[in-house]
C-alpha cells in the first residue's frame, strides 16, 4: 500500500502521536432534520457503503447470510432476530450493512504499509481515514522507542506477552479489556485464562454502556437483565422509549415497533431530540414501506431536558396516583403490589410530597403533555419501557432506572406478556460477555464454580473497571493492558488523561480487526494482533467452527461466518487466548488449552458445567432460533438479597442540575454514520447534518442570548475538578433541543468528560451529562492545548 503522507517529519521521535483526531473542519451542510427513518435511502445507502468500502462482492455475499438461521450474527447491535419468520432475502438494516462493509472490505493494511507510515503520521489522520485503510492482516510489534510498527511472528508475539505478564510484581498489574463482540466461546476461555493468571481486572465496554442498568436491575429484581422479549412488543398497549435512538442504533427494533403499533400499541418517546427513528418508519424490506408514507411511531414525544427524566417519571406517577384515587384498583396493580413488593406506602408518601409545577419545570415538559402521558398509561397495564444511553450515562442513572422500575411495579407491568423492562443493549454480544463471567465484580458462587470445575483458586477480590483501570494506569499500578477488541483510548472519557495512562504502560496489546487510535497511543512496547471477523470462516483442523452469542433479550444463538478470511495470517480470538495462556502459564496451567483449540464443542461443554442455563449447550444452540436463558424476573420469580421474593419500591431524590449563566449541559451521542468509535461516514442524515462531525447542537434562544449565530465557530470547555479541558473548533448548529442543553458527537468530545464525572453506583462515565462553556473560537487556542495537553495531574 502507498504512503499516505508526503511531508514526513525528519525526526519523528520528537512528535507525540495525537490522541485526538485532527482539529480540522470539513465543509458543513445542514438540512431539515428528518421525521422518518429507513425506507429507500436506507437500502441504497447500504449498497453504497459496500461499493465505497470495496466490499461489494464479499459484503454482498455476507449480507444475505446475516441474521439467517444458518448464517452469522450481525456484528452491529444486539437487537434480537425474530424467532418465527425471517426475511429470506435479508434480515439486516442499513447500519448492519455498513458494519459488514467495514469488516468485509477487500482493502488490507500490510507490514509494508506500517513500514512506510510512522505511528505519528498515522495519528494525524482522522478516525474516518484510519478506519478506511482496510483490514489488519498480520501481527505487528512496536519495539521500545520505535516509530514504526514491524511484523512479528505469532509465536514471538505470544512470547512477548508472556514475558511481560510473568515479570509483573502482581497479576493485578495487568488489565484485560473486552469490547462486546467477542463470542461466548472466546469470552469464556479469556476470563478463564485471566483468572488462572490471577486477576479480576476486567474493564469492559459495559462499564461505559449498560453497567448502570445491570447494577440497578440486579439490586432491585435479582437479575441484571431486562424482562421483555420480542414477542412482548408485538402485543402490548404502551411502549415507552426513553433516552434511546432506535432509528440509528437498533434499526431492526423499528420493525418490532411497527408490528406492535399495527396490533394497537401506543408509543411514548422521551428524548431531548425529535429523533427521526422515534417519529415515523418506512420498512426498507417491504414494498409498502418503501413506497408508502410510512407508519407513525411516537404518539407522544416528550422533549425532556437532559437529566429531566427523573422529575418527569415522578410527575407521571403523581398523576397516576390521582387516577388511582378516583378509581381505586383500576390504575395500580394492587395485587402485584401486595404480593410482590415492599415499600409502597413510603413511595406514595414521597410521590404526594412533590409539587407538580416544580416537577414539570425540572423535566422541561409542559404539564399538559405530562397529563397526556399519564392518561395514556392510566388504564393500561401491558407496558414496556425501553431505555438506552440517555439514562445509563447520567450521574444519577441508577436512580432514574429505579424510578422506571417503580413505575413498572405500580402498574404490575412485569412478568406478564406484553410488559416489562427493556434496556436496549449495544454491542452484539455485550450481554453474553457478562454471562460468560467477563466481570470485574464476579459473585463468590460464580468463582466457587470455576474452582470446583477447574481446580485452581480464582482471585476473590473485585478488579478494576474501565474508570479504575485508567486511574491505575496513570498511577503506575497497571503496567500491561490487553484489549480483546474495541478502541479503549477513543471510547473512554478524559482523552488526555487516558492517553497519559496508556503511554506509561510497559506493554499494550490489541486484538483487532481494524486499525484504530488505541494502536497509536501505546505503551513502551505494543502489539497489534489481527483476528478474523464474525462474517469470516473460522476453520479449525479442516472443520468449519461456529460460535455463539447472547442477544439483548437473553437468547443464545449460533453464528457461522461465510467469507474467506482476508489474510491467512489471522487467528481467531479463541486461539489467541489459548496460545497466550499456554505461553504465559506453561505447564503450571491446570486447563487443557489444546483441547479447546481443537474444538469449540469442548469449550461449550465446560461452559455448561460452570454457568447455569446452558444445559445441553451443544445440542440446543443448533436449534432453529437458539434458546432462552433462564430469567426469574420474567416469571415474577424475584430473588433479591434483602427482600427475598419481593421487589422494593425505591425512594430516589431529584438532582439539582444548577447551571451558571454561561454553562450548558452537553450529551454526547452517535451520528447515523458511526458505530461507536468506527466512523463509517461523515453525515448524520436523520438529523440533517452533512459532511461534518465537529458540530454542537444548540437551542435558537441560547444561540441568540450568547450573542452567537448558527454556523459560528466555537471552542468548548469543561472545568470539572479545577482542570481546564478544551475541545477546539466546533460549529454551532441550531436545533430543536431544550434550552441550556447541547449535543455533540463522541469520540471528538470525550476530551471534555472528566474521569471523575461518573455514575453513582455503576462508576460509568456520565457522558450524557457534561457541563460545558462555549466560547468564540480562538485561533491561538492550539498553543494553549499543546502547552497543557500532557501535563495533567494524576489522581
Ligand atoms: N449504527 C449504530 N448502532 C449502534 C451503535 C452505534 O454507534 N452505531 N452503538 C451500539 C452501542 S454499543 C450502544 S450502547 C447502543 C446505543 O444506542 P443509544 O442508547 O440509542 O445511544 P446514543 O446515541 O448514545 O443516545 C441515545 C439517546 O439519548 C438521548 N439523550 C441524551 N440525554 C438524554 C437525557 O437526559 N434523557 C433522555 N431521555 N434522553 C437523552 C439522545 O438524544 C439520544 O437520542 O447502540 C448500539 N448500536
Ligand atoms: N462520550 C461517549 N463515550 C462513549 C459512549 C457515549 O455514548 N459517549 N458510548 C460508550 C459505549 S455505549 C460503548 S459500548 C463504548 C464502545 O467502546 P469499544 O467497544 O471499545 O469501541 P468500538 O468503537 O466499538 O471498537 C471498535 C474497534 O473494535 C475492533 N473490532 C471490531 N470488530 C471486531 C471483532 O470482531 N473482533 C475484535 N477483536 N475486534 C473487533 C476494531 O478494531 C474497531 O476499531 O464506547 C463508550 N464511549
Ligand atoms: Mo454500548
Amino acid at each position: 500500500m502507498e504512503k499516505i503522507m508526503d511531508n514526513k517529519p525528519k525526526k519523528q521521535t520528537d512528535k507525540q502521536p495525537s490522541a485526538e483526531p485532527p482539529y480540522k473542519l470539513l465543509s458543513l451542510r445542514t438540512g431539515k432534520p428528518k421525521d422518518w427513518a429507513a425506507g429507500i435511502p436506507g437500502v441504497t445507502n447500504a449498497i453504497k457503503s459496500l461499493i465505497n468500502d470495496k466490499a461489494l462482492i464479499r459484503g454482498g455475499k455476507a449480507l444475505f447470510k446475516m441474521n439467517q438461521f444458518d448464517g452469522f450474527d450481525c456484528p452491529s447491535c444486539g437487537w434480537p432476530d425474530p424467532d418465527d419468520e425471517r426475511s429470506p432475502i435479508a434480515e439486516y438494516c442499513e447500519n448492519g450493512a455498513k458494519a459488514i462493509a467495514e469488516e468485509a472490505t477487500s482493502k488490507r493494511i500490510t507490514a509494508n504499509f506500517f513500514k512506510e507510515n510512522s505511528v505519528y503520521e498515522l495519528s494525524q489522520l482522522t478516525d474516518y481515514e484510519i478506519g478506511h485503510l482496510g483490514r489488519l492482516s498480520e501481527p505487528m510489534y512496536l519495539p521500545k522507542g520505535g516509530t514504526h510498527y514491524e511484523p512479528i511472528s505469532w509465536d514471538n508475539a505470544f512470547a512477548k506477552i508472556a514475558e511481560h505478564l510473568n515479570k509483573l510484581e502482581s497479576p493485578d498489574n495487568a488489565a484485560f479489556y473486552t469490547s462486546g463482540r467477542t463470542s461466548n466461546e472466546a469470552s469464556f476461555v479469556y476470563q478463564l485464562f485471566v483468572r488462572e493468571f490471577g486477576t479480576n481486572n476486567f474493564p469492559d465496554c459495559s462499564n461505559m454502556c449498560h453497567e448502570t442498568s445491570g447494577f440497578t436491575l440486579a439490586s432491585v429484581t435479582g437479575i441484571g437483565k431486562g424482562t421483555a422479549t420480542l414477542k412482548d412488543f408485538y402485543d402490548t398497549d404502551i411502549i415507552m422509549i426513553i433516552g434511546q435512538n432506535p432509528g440509528t442504533n437498533s434499526p431492526r427494533m423499528l420493525s418490532a415497533l411497527e408490528k406492535g403499533k399495527k396490533n394497537g400499541a401506543k408509543i411514548i418517546a422521551v428524548n431531548p431530540l425529535p429523533e427521526a427513528g422515534l417519529m415515523k418508519f418506512r420498512d426498507p424490506q417491504k414494498i409498502s414501506g418503501v413506497l408508502g408514507k410510512g407508519i407513525q411511531l411516537a404518539d407522544l414525544h416528550l422533549p425532556v431536558r437532559i437529566n429531566g427524566d427523573l422529575a418527569l417519571l415522578k410527575a407521571i406517577e403523581q398523576l397516576l396516583l390521582h387516577f388511582e384515587k378516583e378509581t381505586p384498583g383500576k390504575v395500580f396493580d394492587q395485587e402485584f403490589i401486595n404480593n410482590k413488593t415492599v415499600g409502597y406506602e413510603d413511595l406514595i408518601k414521597q410521590i404526594e410530597s412533590y409539587d407538580l409545577d416544580e416537577l414539570a419545570k425540572a423535566s422541561g415538559i409542559l404539564k399538559e403533555d405530562i397529563q397526556k402521558a399519564a392518561e395514556m398509561l392510566a388504564y393500561k397495564n401491558r407496558i414496556i419501557i425501553c431505555w438506552g444511553m440517555g439514562l445509563t450515562q447520567q450521574p444519577n442513572g441508577v436512580d432514574i432506572i429505579k424510578e422506571v422500575l417503580n413505575l413498572l411495579f405500580l402498574k404490575g407491568s412485569i412478568g406478564k406478556p406484553g410488559a416489562g423492562s427493556c434496556p436496549v443493549r449495544g454491542h452484539s454480544n455485550v450481554q453474553g460477555n457478562r454471562t460468560m463471567l467477563i466481570n470485574n465484580h464476579p459473585s463468590q458462587e460464580q468463582l466457587d464454580k470455576l474452582e470446583e470445575v477447574f481446580g485452581f483458586n480464582p482471585p476473590r477480590e473485585n478488579g478494576y473497571d474501565v474508570v479504575d483501570t485508567i486511574k491505575a494506569m496513570n498511577n503506575g499500578k497497571v503496567k500491561v493492558h490487553f484489549s480483546m477488541g474495541g478502541n479503549f483510548l477513543s471510547a473512554t472519557p478524559d482523552t488526555t488523561y487516558t492517553a497519559n495512562g496508556l503511554r506509561q504502560l510497559d506493554l499494550s496489546v490489541s486484538v483487532s480487526t481494524k486499525l484504530n487510535r488505541t494502536h497509536l497511543i501505546h505503551g513502551k512496547e505494543a502489539l497489534i494482533l489481527p483476528t478474523i471477523s464474525k462474517s469470516e470462516i473460522d476453520m479449525v483442523n479442516g472443520e468449519h467452527q461456529y460460535t455463539s452469542a447472547e442477544n439483548a433479550m437473553g437468547i443464545v444463538e449460533w453464528s457461522k461466518g461465510v467469507l474467506k478470511p482476508i489474510s491467512d495470517k489471522l487467528i481467531n480470538e479463541t486461539h489467541i487466548v489459548c496460545r497466550m495462556a499456554k505461553a504465559t502459564l506453561g505447564s503450571k496451567s491446570v486447563v487443557d488449552w489444546d483441547r479447546y483449540m481443537n474444538s469449540y464443542d469442548t469449550v461449550r461443554d465446560d461452559i455448561e458445567k460452570c454457568i447455569p442455563g446452558f444445559e445441553n449447550y451443544n445440542i440446543r444452540v443448533k436449534q432453529k432460533g437458539g434458546f432462552y436463558l433462564p430469567n426469574g424476573a420474567r416469571e415474577k420469580n424475584f430473588k433479591t438479597k434483602e427482600f427475598g421474593d419481593r421487589v422494593p419500591f425505591s425512594l430516589t431524590s431529584l438532582p439539582e442540575n444548577k447551571l451558571t449563566e454561561d454553562e450548558y449541559l452537553m450529551a454526547t451521542v452517535r451520528t447515523h454514520d458511526q458505530f461507536n468509535t468506527t466512523i463509517y461516514g461523515l453525515n448524520d442524515r436523520y438529523r440533517g447534518v452533512y459532511n461534518e462531525r465537529r458540530v454542537v447542537f444548540m437551542n435558537k434562544n441560547d444561540i441568540e442570548k450568547a450573542g452567537f449565530k448558527s454556523g459560528d465557530k466555537v471552542d468548548l470547555y469543561n472545568y470539572d475538578d479545577n482542570t481546564e479541558r478544551i475541545a477546539p473548533l466546533f460549529i454551532i448548529v441550531e436545533y430543536p433541543i431544550p434550552e441550556k442543553n447541547t449535543v455533540t458527537y463522541f469520540p471528538e468530545t470525550n476530551v471534555l468528560v472528566s474521569i471523575h464525572n461518573t455514575v453513582k453506583g455503576s462508576n460509568m462515565p456520565a457522558s450524557k451529562h457534561i457541563k460545558i462553556k462555549i466560547k468564540k473560537h480562538n485561533p491561538d487556542i492550539y498553543d494553549k492545548i499543546d502547552g497543557t495537553l500532557y501535563k495533567r495531574s494524576n489522581s
